[in-house]
């Protein structure tokens, strides 16, 4: 899968050599699973599970940038949790001198879902998609794209045989959406969280889209504007 969505990105770039990409990964099967283990043994997360956590994302991590590599797209890893972390509000701090210098020479940054140490000393998990809507308003995105393993955001858990795909979702709706997540080990919310964060972070005439990444050729669609299928969100 990593090879057939890094060829996508590749054929996207090569067809539009001035555009501006960061690539942001979730936990998948490493963080989700390190944070569970420990949250069950301890009940919170420690220093300990911080350099557990980190490792295990800078591992995916590394996997990741090598595909990407392969395809010949120039990825740098910006480990997450050395330019970002929480206030005492819990408000979101990034550091993105870097990451715009990144992308003014043509390099894509790559970063990830992470531990990260907040202002109160508390050891916190960032998901990607908190950190890519942030990243998304401070940089003034015009597309922000979320490739996941469903075809979008549906009325109830994709699961459900009732539940019904949405062309279209308004954020300023989601309140009646209860399901949080197929799987008992995001621990991160799954796709309520991709839409909650985007409250007060979206802005009119943004590009957003949830769609499926497993289906062959719809991230090279979605950087085209015209996944197959999909939700778009608007504000
Ligand atoms: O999968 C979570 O990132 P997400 C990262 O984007 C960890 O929510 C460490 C579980």
């Amino acid at each position: 899968v990593l090879d057939r969505i890094a060829k996508e990105i590749a054929r996207f770039l090569q067809e539009e050599k001035e555009i501006k990409l960061i690539i942001i990964h979730g936990g998948g099967s490493f963080g989700h699973y390190v944070v569970h283990e420990y949250l069950r043994d301890k009940r919170e997360l420690d220093t300990e599970a911080l350099v557990a956590i980190e490792y295990s994302m800078l591992e995916l991590s590394m996997i990741i940038a090598s595909h990407l590599i392969n395809a010949s797209i120039p990825v740098s890893l910006v480990t997450t949790h050395a330019i970002a972390g929480f206030n005492q509000d819990n408000s979101l701090k990034i550091y993105t001198e870097w990451i715009e210098k990144l992308l003014e020479n043509g390099i894509i940054p790559l970063l990830y879902g992470d531990a990260v140490i907040s202002k109160n000393n508390i050891v916190k998990i960032l998901s990607g998609d908190t950190l890519a809507w942030e990243l998304a308003y401070k940089l003034q995105v015009d597309k922000l794209l979320f490739a996941t393993s469903v075809d979008g955001v549906y009325t109830a858990s994709p699961d459900n045989p009732n539940a019904k795909l949405l062309s279209e979702i308004k954020l300023s709706e989601i309140a009646r959406f209860s399901y949080t997540t197929p799987s008992t080990f995001d621990v991160t919310g799954g796709m309520l969280t991709k839409l909650k964060e985007g409250i007060g972070k979206i802005r009119p005439g943004m590009r957003v889209y949830i769609f499926n990444g497993l289906r062959e050729e719809e991230i090279y669609r979605a950087l085209r504007d015209r996944p197959l299928k999909g939700t778009v969100v608007i504000p």
